[in-house]
């Protein structure tokens, strides 16, 4: 009862603003930051009770926006795997966020508790980590959480400050593993075991450039790239621009999700760096792409999401083929977003290829069933998981490996790998790192690297419509079930191009419909993507 009370008392703080409509979304809620302290401390509240309910393990809290616009923010909560939050609460996350008064509120509460069985107040503790990005809004909404985070008894808040994304997800990962958790051991995991991938490299291979520019999108990447480098990795020749300190606005013509949609160069870049390998983060460093620019130096050559994939799943598999016997399987997972060029090239090499919804919660699950699972969506956002008993099993053969054999490294390679790529969720910083040595291993340009295979012409458009939850497609999202009847008119279109392929689909972190389309030249893709958005107009 003192609980229900003093819930009452702190909601009242936090009125819902009129006619927000919230749904927990592809990840976590996002809205313009003026609107979102009620939904921020509903979640605080959430966050707490998932503590409870497993058993006092750590939660973690991200209030970030990540590529959306400055001015947005936005709250996601990671579970104490340093995944996802569990999509069997996301429908109480809807429904707390969307309660319109504090009674209301209580009640989704208390019903909630009482079903998943979760007790309060009896000596119970929880625990919950909070991270922001650089959003100026973000500071006054950690507040927010915090408030709804200690506002059920037990429960603790610790603000971790100014985090990628990613970051706040290992940390989360690693204490509740019992491992230090601290971001510097963040900065130290992922420098050793780089330099342990770089003292593999064979020596006999061919020597490529060290330099790497790095676009920041002026978020929190960028800063955070700069103190591994300086404290951590400082024989890496890698110059960060869009830092933010400059003047340039988050996100706003720079970062990774501009320059994979846009396909254009970013602010920072331009003929000076010519045929430079150059890498950019996404607002809140989850999301990598590579590009380098092209001769006129206005225009760029994209290596996206699917091509990191492509780069990593060449050089794992390369380690497992030098590995006596079949230990393990390997897998990779795209969604309909993945370039059709890349998953030619991908089977081509005999992978196991399966495809999952937009949205990384959706591939991470897939690519945790199988012993090295790696997924990437083609906006850059990925990573590799190692399933334990492979990891163990590798660390076990070892043993009776003799030192310096090629077997050896081989394995020595994976181990590091485990280690260096971010196992709780996408990391741009991690991925990036990844990149280089393999780059180096192989002795190869970024050019020669976008040489793998070629990406078929393709084209997104956005359709800004009065309500997109009229869309819905079915759960590979490769059809639309409803509008009645658009489907068999896209499909109308598709037939007209050469290699056509196209796709809608409802937005889950902006309110509009996406449009895919891709085919046999640039024209024929834009065409294609443009009269397809006029079906959905
Ligand atoms: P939505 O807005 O649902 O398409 C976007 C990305 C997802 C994912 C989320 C989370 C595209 C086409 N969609 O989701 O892949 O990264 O944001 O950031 O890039
Ligand atoms: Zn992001």
């Amino acid at each position: 009862e003192t609980q229900i009370a003093s819930l009452l008392k702190s909601s009242d703080i936090f009125p819902l603003p009129q006619s927000l409509k919230l749904s927990y979304g592809t990840a976590g809620f996002r809205g313009d930051a003026s609107l979102l302290d009620s939904t921020v401390y509903r979640v605080g509240i959430l966050s707490s009770l998932r503590s409870l309910k497993l058993r006092s393990q750590t939660i973690g809290l991200m209030i970030t926006a990540s590529h959306n616009r400055v001015s947005d923010n936005g709250i996601k909560v990671a579970d104490p795997s340093g995944g996802m939050l569990s999509q069997e609460w996301e429908p109480f996350a809807d429904q707390i966020a969307n309660a319109s008064s504090p009674q209301e509120l209580v009640a989704l509460i208390k019903e909630f508790i009482e079903r998943e069985e979760i007790s309060i107040g009896g000596g119970e503790e929880g625990e919950v980590w909070l991270g922001r990005d650089t959003r100026p809004s973000g500071e006054s909404l950690l507040r927010a959480a915090e408030i709804g985070v200690s506002s059920v008894s037990g429960c603790v808040a610790v603000d971790k400050g100014v985090l990628t994304t990613p970051q706040l997800h290992w940390m989360v990962r690693a204490k509740n593993k019992g491992l230090n958790a601290t971001e510097k051991d963040y900065f130290e995991s992922l420098s050793t075991s780089f330099k342990c991938l770089i003292d593999l490299i064979p020596s006999s291979g061919n020597k490529i450039s060290n330099k790497l520019v790095l676009d920041g999108a002026n978020g929190v990447g960028g800063e955070k790239m700069e103190e591994l480098l300086k404290g951590y990795l400082s024989n890496l020749d890698v110059e960060v621009r869009n830092t933010g300190r400059d003047g340039g606005v988050l996100n706003e013509s720079v970062g990774a999700d501009f320059v994979q949609k846009e396909k254009v160069v970013p602010l920072g870049f331009g003929v000076n760096d010519v045929g430079v390998r150059c890498a950019s983060f996404d607002g809140d460093a989850d999301r990598l792409v590579y590009f380098y620019v092209s001769s006129n130096g206005d225009k760029i050559e994209l290596l996206d999401g699917d091509k990191i994939l492509s780069l990593f799943a060449l050089f794992i598999k390369e380690q497992l083929n030098t590995l006596e016997g079949k230990l393990s399987r390997l897998g990779v997972v795209q969604t309909a977003y993945a370039n059709g060029a890349s998953t030619d090239y991908l089977k081509g090499l005999g992978l196991d290829v399966v495809f999952a919804k937009t949205g990384v919660k959706h591939l991470h699950e897939k690519a945790a069933e199988f012993d090295v699972g790696i997924y990437f969506e083609a906006n850059g956002h990925g990573t590799i998981l190692f399933s334990e008993s492979f990891v163990s099993l590798l660390v076990g053969k070892q043993k009776g490996m003799s030192e310096g054999s090629d077997e050896f490294n081989a394995v020595s390679r994976l181990v590091a790998v485990s280690n260096l790529i971010n196992q709780a969720v996408g990391d741009a910083i991690s991925g990036l790192l990844l990149v280089e040595v393999i780059l180096q291993h192989m002795g190869w340009s970024v050019q020669k690297w976008n040489e793998l295979y070629k990406d078929l012409p393709s084209r997104q458009v956005k359709v800004e419509v009065p309500d997109r939850t009229l869309v819905v497609t079915t759960s590979e999202e490769t059809e639309a079930l409803k509008p009645l009847g658009i489907q068999d008119a896209i499909n109308g279109e598709i037939k007209k191009y050469k290699r056509g392929r196209a796709f809608i689909r409802p937005s889950g972190t902006e309110d509009v419909v996406r449009v895919y389309a891709e085919a046999s030249t640039q024209e024929d893709a834009d065409s294609l993507g443009d009269s397809v958005a006029q079906l959905v107009k």
